[in-house]
């Protein structure tokens, strides 16, 4: 056992080492919280993939404003919109295609196991039926229905656990949202309702309007696998470990992500990027399948099938999660270029989901052929590789394990492959031709513990 505990601490690169915990009074208290918080992340650790649902009255324009095309979430802001004028727009939002039960099965086909959507984004304007604001799609749309309650419901039936984001610290609608000092910084406030930034108080902002709506989520739309925050901009730490105590009390089992405020929530996120370290603790890379969160009908910088599979293996082998966007249009349907990429991806999963789900960072060095996973049974080692390059001569060499190989197959069809060590380590013998072109699972079950030569 140590020599796992020795391995990992060799690769892994401490989680944000440098927030120390929160200010619990004594050490017991922390440990009572870092015991829950292990307990509490469990099925996010096994889940790995996840859909991002960026969906709002900004869906309706399609990135189109006056002649512009660029826009897309942001709509409100970019296109310089005053208020008055973007919550009468939010009366024409209604997106009578939209039903929970198909995107949920889109989701679950996809091989997602959790669902994160827009309850609230910068505009302020609530996608569920919010009693704190009357800027929401219930009051405040032609549409009149609730559907984060139906996507709850859906989530339930369907086994996906139902997560809400929420723009913290930017609320173009609230007269007390800054984003910053003063000055150039607070470009992200509303300063065409709201000009003077100095005059706002951040805190009768959480008061009136998040912490409310905040409790509502958390008491109204069943259990929330995850609380996920966005853009705490000012908000202290003080603030946000208040939120977080708020969430602790109502909903133990939520998962916080880390935008809840500085040093603070359950994981780390990281937007559009993957980083190149692995992590011990728990993180999350979310990103887009264009260039746009919300929809933007212009836009068709898709990413392929081929990268976002390696990507969700590559982030995979280093202990995190892929949180996967999708922005559905005014109407309520999922893009089609974002239709066929879920399905590409589903079908990957179904033969080779054995390798993503419930595996760990990989022991290993980064391989430039492709990456590892591991799983530990009872007395067993399983390790994954997903091979992105065929080898031309045949043979796949992986430096240093020393431990004895009980089996080796392909995993798409159990077909039994030869392995041999040597001194510096493992040699596999493939067969010719690649059974995936984007990425085939190499199973190798082993003896004990790993076992690596460097140690
Ligand atoms: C924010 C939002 O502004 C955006 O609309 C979308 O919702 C995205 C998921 O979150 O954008 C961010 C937030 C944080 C960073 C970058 C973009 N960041 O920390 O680099």
């Amino acid at each position: 056992m140590k020599k796992i505990v020795f391995i990992f601490m060799c690769f892994m690169i401490l989680f944000n080492s440098s927030c120390k915990r929160g200010t619990s009074s004594t050490e017991k208290v922390y440990e009572e919280e870092q015991a829950s918080g292990d307990q509490r992340m469990e099925w996010f650790k096994d889940a790995k993939f996840g859909m991002f649902i960026h969906w709002g009255v900004y869906s309706g324009a399609g990135g189109e404003w006056n002649g512009e095309t660029n826009h897309a979430e942001w709509l409100q802001f970019t296109a310089k919109i005053p208020l008055k004028e973007y919550t009468e727009y939010a009366k024409t939002f209604n997106p009578i295609k939209f039903n929970a039960k198909e995107w949920v099965s889109i989701a679950k086909n996809a091989g997602m196991k959790y669902i994160v959507v827009t309850a609230k984004h910068h505009d302020g304007f609530a996608m569920y039926d919010s009693q704190t604001s009357s800027h929401n799609i219930v009051k405040g749309s032609a549409f009149k229905r609730d559907p984060l309650k139906e996507l709850a419901e859906e989530c339930e039936k369907q086994g996906l656990k139902f997560c809400t984001y929420y723009s913290l610290g930017r609320d173009w609608e609230d007269p007390d949202c800054p984003t910053g000092y003063a000055g150039n910084i607070a470009w992200r406030s509303n300063l065409i309702d709201y000009p003077i930034e100095k005059n706002k108080v951040l805190q009768r902002y959480l008061d009136r309007k998040a912490i409310p709506q905040i409790k509502e989520l958390l008491t109204n739309y069943g259990p929330l696998g995850i609380m996920w925050f966005d853009t705490y901009e000012l908000v202290s730490k003080q603030q946000g470990q208040k939120i977080v105590d708020i969430i602790r009390k109502l909903q133990p089992e939520c998962i916080i992500n880390s935008r809840v405020g500085p040093c603070l929530g359950d994981y780390k996120v990281n937007e559009q990027e993957i980083p190149e370290g692995k992590y011990m603790k728990p993180w999350e890379s979310c990103m887009t399948m264009n260039n746009h969160w919300g929809y933007n009908k212009a836009d068709d910088n898709w990413k392929t099938n081929k990268k976002l599979i390696r990507h969700l293996v590559d982030i995979t082998s280093k202990g995190g999660n892929f949180l996967l966007n999708v922005g559905p249009t005014g109407t309520g349907v999922f893009p089609e270029p974002s239709l066929e990429r879920l399905k590409a991806m589903g079908s990957w999963l179904k033969v080779n989901g054995e390798a993503i789900y419930e595996t760990q960072f990989s022991p290993f060095e980064k391989f430039n052929w492709g990456r590892c996973t591991i799983k530990k049974d009872s007395e067993n080692t399983i390790l994954y590789f997903s091979v992105f390059d065929w080898p031309k001569d045949g043979e796949l060499y992986i430096p240093e394990l020393k431990n004895e190989v009980l089996q080796s197959t392909l995993l798409v069809n159990n077909q039994l492959i030869k392995t041999r060590s040597s001194n510096e380590g493992l040699i596999i013998k493939l067969p010719k031709t690649a059974p995936d072109p984007i990425a085939s699972v190499i199973k190798i079950v082993i003896a004990g513990n790993i076992e690596l030569s460097s140690l």
